[in-house]
C-alpha cells in the first residue's frame, strides 16, 4: 500500500510504567539478596537481583509521562512518619509462584500506605488493587516450579532482619528479556 493511503496510527501519548516502594538500606539489600538466592537454590525459582529488592507502596501501571511530575509532587504532599520494619519470615503464594520475605508490620507501614493511596486517587491517579487489602511483601523469589515442596501459604521462619524506612521513592519499571530494570524517578521524606 501506498504510504499516503496507510490508515492513520492513533497518536498515543508516552508512557511510564511506574509504582511507589520502599528500597532497603544497602547492607539490608545485601543481606536479603543472600537469603533469595538460597531460597532460590533450595526450592527453584529466579531471585531477585540485589540491586532491585524492593516493597512496593502502590503500583499505578502506565501514566502519561507528561502527569510524572505532577504525580510526584501528590507523593510530595504526603506526610508519614518514619518508621522500622522487621522482616523474620519467607512465605509462598502458590497463585503466583512467589517467595516473599515479610512480617509483623508496624501501624506507620500501613498509615503511609493508606495516606498514599488516598493522595493519588483524589488527584485523579489509578492504583492497581483499590479495594484489595494491601499485603506488604517483598518479593525474593518467581516463578517457584510446582515440585517445590512448599504448600500454598507456607511460612518459614528466618532471623528478623531490621529495614529502616526513613524515605519512600516513585520508581520507574523497564521490562525486558532480562527482567525488570528500575529508575528510581525521586525520593520523600517520612517525618
Ligand atoms: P510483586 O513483586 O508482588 O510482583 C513492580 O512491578 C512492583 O509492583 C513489584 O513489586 C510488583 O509486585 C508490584 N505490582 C503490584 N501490582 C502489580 C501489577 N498489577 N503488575 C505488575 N506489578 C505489580
Amino acid at each position: 500500500m501506498p504510504a499516503d493511503r496507510r490508515p492513520e496510527t492513533p497518536h498515543r501519548p508516552a508512557t511510564a510504567r511506574v509504582f511507589f516502594a520502599l528500597w532497603p538500606p544497602a547492607e539490608v539489600a545485601e543481606r536479603l539478596a543472600e537469603i533469595a538466592g538460597e531460597a532460590a537454590a533450595r526450592f527453584g525459582g529466579r531471585a531477585t537481583r540485589r540491586d532491585t529488592i524492593h516493597l512496593t507502596l502502590a503500583f499505578l501501571g502506565d501514566v502519561p509521562e507528561s502527569r510524572l511530575a505532577e504525580l510526584g509532587d501528590v507523593a510530595a504532599g504526603v506526610t508519614s512518619a518514619a518508621f522500622e520494619m522487621s522482616l523474620d519470615r519467607l512465605g509462598f503464594w502458590q497463585h503466583n509462584h512467589l517467595l516473599w520475605a515479610g512480617g509483623e508490620m508496624p501501624a506507620a507501614l500501613d498509615a503511609l500506605h493508606g495516606a498514599l493511596r488516598k493522595a493519588l486517587t483524589s488527584n485523579g491517579f489509578k492504583v492497581d488493587g483499590t479495594g484489595r487489602s494491601f499485603a506488604p511483601h517483598v518479593t525474593m523469589v518467581r516463578k517457584v516450579p510446582p515440585a517445590c515442596q512448599l504448600e500454598a501459604g507456607q511460612e518459614i521462619p528466618m532471623p528478623a532482619l531490621a529495614w529502616p524506612c526513613q524515605r519512600f521513592f516513585l520508581v520507574r519499571s523497564r521490562l525486558s528479556s532480562a527482567g525488570s530494570e528500575y529508575l528510581i524517578l525521586r525520593a520523600f521524606a517520612l517525618d
